[in-house]
């Protein structure tokens, strides 16, 4: 990510306070302010479209200490009588008089370090579900033609947000991000953002009130008041069209679709994509949506070098509008099925997969960078995957960008997870805005080739209709991916097993998720059989089974290694037998924390289904796996 070179945007007061040559540039810089500030005072309650690729932009980071305040009855937004009080902490207020009463003091309060989960950061607040307070102090030295968007990676999961006591906006949502244009609320030198943020559970939520991951809570992902300009491209699509046909002229060249849209429906804004390494240099017009429209360019055949795990190549591409330009890394690549195959670059592939939690590769909490990333993926590259599902919601860009550069294909997921609140609107809209979300923010990545919608969720007709319009639905943002969602079996006989969904006919993969040898006995799995009635590939998203590391015994005793390396061992081999089986991604990488799992002494809030421990130890059926990986 770039760094803003200081004086001519935004730093947090402790940095530009050091130098008096910075304040002396503050100066010179504030000089040009009155002359700037738009008239316009209205701020968004809600966000604006996200902007694609924010870390190509110019910004300034607002990590570091932020101050904390837990307010388990919601003091700060409610008056006695429950509704919404003026007098709120996002006030910042401080007392004027010696007799003024004000019951908080943000600059008093205790700091915590931003991105966290609150749960691993204070061991008071471990198991608290509710809402916290969070107030960042920054400079502000403002621009001439220039705009100031507030951008969150993520905040689980309801957050209000002020800037200098006037309200910037609200987000629902724990694990996708968002952004407010805040340039009318700035001022200059010293500002404020402050945070309300909510992780308590709702039945309406996505995901509902019960789920098996711990719910952190807090500020979990970058916070970056980014610099654009007042139109700024806020999307753009570099593909690799399909497979052309093998004969005839078609197969010496191949297609890239470029797209791009604006923030403002304005025509006659020049949008340049360049790809130096290809010799690609294009411009095009944007039409009165402020759109370009889906164009084609060629590009021979023999220079394109194609993405995939053997050969993970991104191009440098640069995307300019009128005089700015920003830089991306574009990798190029197909994905399609034929039958019960999924076509990678028009070969088959088998998907060796494993699912992830967004946890920290060493002991619990929220995981943000890309170091931790490269952790997590470097065992998972060990164990021989070329594939994770990132289970049961989006996780961070850092992940999904550091597994793109690593070879390794992502299945990635909203938390339609159980039960859901099928016939609520909101319930929908709230999954439907995840969904684009997840899309805007990564439909350019290529290791991306599975956008899931669900997990586990009990069949009823209002459920296909919820579902089934959401995958309409992702069709519509992005035709350039398979869609599939982790589904459940339903046993036809004892040792048959069959899996009838009519979500079936909305996804492009099968996936269902079983776990004979833990929920059910494991001397079964020689015995199933598997009826899955559908042409399409199918994937097992997951099979599984707990074991704390370290412990051993005998393999029929639950808990030990033993137990779990046998029914690796089951389970595989059962997996041989089904047809058309085009992938897996058991559950899991490492065991993660859980408030379902409590049994002392071996669960002790976490769930031991992991192939290594908590911090990262290898358990005996991480060998039964890999092993089978390698013979694939
Ligand atoms: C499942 C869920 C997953 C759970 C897992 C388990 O089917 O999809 O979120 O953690 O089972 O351990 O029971």
């Amino acid at each position: 990510m770039k760094s803003t070179s200081v004086g001519n945007f935004f730093v947090s007061s402790p940095q530009i306070k050091k130098t008096r040559e910075l304040e002396m540039m503050t100066k010179r810089i504030v000089a040009v302010l009155f002359g700037i500030v738009s008239a316009s005072c209205m701020y968004a309650e809600s966000a604006l479209p996200l902007i694609h690729n924010v870390m190509a932009y110019e910004s300034s980071s607002l990590a570091g200490d932020w101050n904390y305040i837990v307010d388990v009855q919601e003091e700060g937004y409610y008056d006695y009588r429950m509704n919404p009080t003026r007098w709120g902490f996002f006030n910042n207020a401080k007392p004027k008089r010696p007799e003024d009463l004000i019951e908080y003091d943000f600059d008093k309060s205790a700091t915590m370090r931003i991105p966290s989960d609150w749960n691993t950061q204070d061991e008071r607040l471990f198991f608290y579900e509710g809402t916290v307070w969070f107030k960042k102090s920054f400079q502000a030295v403002p621009m001439q033609d220039y705009r100031t968007l507030l951008y969150f990676g993520a905040v689980n999961y309801d957050c209000h947000v002020w800037v200098n006591g006037k309200k910037a906006g609200h987000h629902v949502g724990g694990f996708t991000p968002f952004n407010f244009d805040i340039s009318d609320l700035l001022r200059e030198g010293e500002n404020n953002v402050i945070v309300k943020v909510d992780n308590k559970r709702h039945r309406e939520d996505v995901p509902t009130q019960i789920f098996d991951w711990w719910n952190y809570g807090g500020i979990t992902r970058d916070v970056l008041l980014v610099k654009v300009t007042p139109v700024y491209l806020e999307d753009y699509s570099c593909s690799l069209t399909p497979t052309p046909s093998p004969k005839g002229e078609g197969s010496k060249y191949r297609t890239i679709a470029f797209s791009a849209r604006l923030n403002k429906k304005e025509a006659g804004h020049k949008v340049t994509v360049s790809i130096p390494e290809l010799k690609i240099k294009q411009t095009f017009i944007t039409d009165a949506e402020g759109h370009v429209q889906c164009s084609m360019i060629n590009v021979q055949s023999k220079k394109l070098q194609l993405w995939s795990p053997e050969n993970p190549k991104l191009y440098q591409v640069q995307i300019s509008l009128d005089a700015s330009t920003i830089a991306d890394e574009i990798g190029f690549r197909t994905i399609e099925t034929r039958d019960k195959q999924i076509l990678l670059n028009g070969q088959p592939v088998f998907l060796k997969g494993i699912c992830l939690h967004e946890e920290k590769p060493n002991g619990g909490g929220r995981v943000n960078s890309t170091e931790d990333a490269h952790t997590l993926l470097t065992w998972a590259k060990e164990l021989g995957c070329n594939f994770v599902r990132l289970a049961h919601y989006p996780h961070n860009e850092n992940m999904v960008r550091e597994a793109e550069r690593m070879g390794i294909m992502v299945w990635s997921e909203i938390p339609c997870y159980w039960t859901i609140a099928w016939k609520n609107p909101a319930t929908f809209d709230n999954a439907r805005q995840q969904l684009t979300d997840m899309i805007r923010r990564d439909h350019n990545r290529a290791n991306i080739i599975i956008w899931s919608i669900a997990n586990e969720t009990p069949h009823s007709k209002e459920r296909d209709t919820f579902l089934g319009n959401l995958a309409k639905y992702a069709r519509t943002l992005d035709n350039t991916r398979l869609i599939s969602m982790a589904m459940e079996v339903t046993g036809a006989s004892t040792y048959v097993t069959r899996l009838t969904d009519n979500m079936n006919e909305y996804v492009d993969v099968v996936s269902f998720n079983q776990y004979v040898g833990w929920y059910r006995d494991v001397n079964d799995a020689p015995k199933m059989r598997w009826e899955i009635p559908y042409n399409k590939p199918v994937i097992i998203s997951e099979f599984g089974g707990g074991a704390k590391y370290g412990l051993h015994g005998a393999k029929n005793q639950r808990w030990t290694e033993e137990f779990q390396e046998n029914l690796y061992i089951q389970n595989l081999a059962m997996l041989d037998k089904i047809e058309g089986l085009a992938g897996t991604t058991p559950w899991i990488l490492k065991d993660f924390r859980s408030p379902r799992r409590v049994l002392p002494g071996i669960q002790d809030y976490y769930n031991r289904k992991g192939l290594m421990s908590d911090k990262g130890e290898k358990k005996k059926a991480f060998y039964v796996l890999k092993k089978w990986y390698e013979g694939k």
